[in-house]
């Protein structure tokens, strides 16, 4: 059976970590100002080459969860499909002002049954899933959509009914049952925007309740430093391993601290943003050759703990400059841009001591664009443009197929292999775009808060009122 990004991330999780309705239809408008053609030729460019590939996506993989360019098949995470390619595209599409490909979606979504008797990951589901439909309702007021997010929502909710209430790893969307008992801070810590946005238009708190829970469970269990392991037991809350970092299986519990605070203004979301990040900058960064890493350290006693890394690690720039730390935002993408152009790809697993490379692929990934994007739109620094133009180019030379793009297995030979990943649609090329468009204003940056699948949530469509009655009322 085929690995699922779950199953590569779990494994290099164990590897690294054994060292250790009644539904509130809300009226609001939808915006037109993303419908906009954008003049910029690299945009342009963006949007004909995503077209090009949603429409490979579409002749040979249409309802399927991931397209297979190079055998021009189609290819499931489970038994049965879960539509998540075209749930991931849909708000790029939308972004992109490819708005019939979006409607075709659209309508295909409200055909969709979720009570499915497969076992699913809890994480990838919401951020995929819930995350796609939840910016789907945004865009389109239809009730039916938010039937649909509701639906999985609930579907998802079983798995934290543990001790802790940091989620089961995988639950059975027909019958609720849970399994995996560990976690990592990601694992526990990406729910608060899909599940607070789906509180706030289904007037129910307890999806909101579940994921800040979660979040709390973890960050109460930090270190005297300030600092939490990647591993932890969700029920009985012990840590299963005591390292601490911002890589593959934490990443997007940092993330979601700091977005949580601007889509909802929760104050306790950015007390923990400050606590974490002040202890993540005490104890984590370390310079080799010039160029800062944040590399591994004991969650007590800051000690070193490796010096492996993980491209998903690219998002802690982006992450770091939305949350005010331009100047070290600034630094570490420069650390990402030289590893990206030391191979014309970015390898999945580093290690920044010996120089060698611990995991060969690169999945299209999104993370190391993103932060371009973000450090663009801050600081209006050129050099982020030139910088993302490189990599656009570099996955042109090296990923794209007669019909699509597709992963490459090893960053060195750019031996290619057959997948492409439902987040080159929704993260990848979505945060190209918009880096390249920044100019035209057609897209403001202030009006959004993208979700870690880059799922658009429009923070200027929510009623304030409404998310501290709903939300963050005890
Ligand atoms: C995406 O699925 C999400 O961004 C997730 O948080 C981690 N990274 C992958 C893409 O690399």
């Amino acid at each position: 059976m085929k690995r699922t990004l779950t199953d590569v991330r779990n494994s290099l999780l164990t590897k690294w970590c054994a060292s250790g309705v009644l539904l509130c239809s809300v009226a609001f408008a939808c915006s037109e100002e993303t419908n906009v053609e954008v003049a910029d030729d690299r945009a342009a460019l963006v949007k004909r080459e995503t077209l090009r590939a949603w429409e490979g996506y579409k002749r040979y993989a249409w309802g399927m969860d991931e397209f297979n360019p190079l055998t021009k098949t189609g290819s499931n995470w489970y038994e049965v499909p879960l539509a998540i390619s075209p749930i991931d595209a849909y708000s790029t599409l939308r972004v992109m002002g490819l708005d019939e490909e979006a409607k075709e979606v659209e309508v295909y979504v409200e055909t969709l049954n979720f009570n499915k008797d497969i076992s699913v990951s809890v994480f990838e589901t919401n951020i995929r899933v819930l995350g796609g439909l939840l910016s789907m309702y945004q865009y389109t007021s239809n009730p039916k959509i938010l039937a649909k997010a509701k639906d999985v929502g609930d579907r998802l909710l079983p798995a934290f009914n543990s001790t802790t209430g940091i989620p089961y790893a995988s639950v059975n969307l027909h019958t609720g049952a849970v399994s995996g008992d560990g976690a990592g801070p990601a694992g526990a810590g990406t729910f608060t925007l899909e599940f607070g946005l789906l509180s706030y238009y289904t007037r129910d708190p307890v999806y909101y309740k579940k994921a800040k829970k979660a979040m709390q469970a973890m960050f109460d269990r930090r270190s005297e430093r300030g600092l939490i392991g990647d591993f932890i037991h969700i029920n009985s809350g012990d840590w299963l391993s005591s390292k601490s970092s911002i890589s593959a299986g934490s990443d997007s519990y940092y993330e979601y601290m700091i977005k949580t605070w601007l889509l909802f203004k929760d104050p306790d979301m950015k007390a923990m943003w400050d606590a974490t990040s002040a202890a993540i900058q005490k104890n984590m960064p370390e310079e080799k050759d010039g160029r800062v890493w944040y590399g591994p350290v004991d969650m007590h006693t800051g000690e070193r703990a490796g010096s492996t890394v993980t491209l998903y690690d690219a998002f802690y720039p982006a992450t770091l400059a939305v949350g005010g730390y331009v100047p070290e935002a600034e630094k570490f993408q420069t650390t990402w841009d030289w590893l990206w152009n030391k191979y014309g790809l970015e390898p999945m697993a580093y290690n920044y001591n010996t120089g060698n490379i611990e995991g060969h692929t690169y999945d299209l990934n999104p993370e190391i664009v993103e932060s371009a994007y973000y450090l663009y739109h801050f600081t209006k620094n050129e050099k982020y443009k030139h910088m993302a133009e490189k990599y656009f180019d570099d996955i042109e030379k090296y990923c794209r197929t007669d019909v699509a793009y597709t992963k490459v297995d090893n960053v060195v030979t750019k031996q290619q292999g057959d997948a492409l990943a439902t987040f080159f649609f929704a993260e990848t090329m979505k945060y190209f775009y918009l880096l390249f468009s920044e100019e035209s204003g057609a897209f403001n940056f202030d009006d959004y808060v993208f979700n870690t699948e880059a799922h658009t949530f429009r923070k200027n469509l929510l009623d304030q009122k409404i998310v501290d009655d709903v939300l963050l009322k005890n």
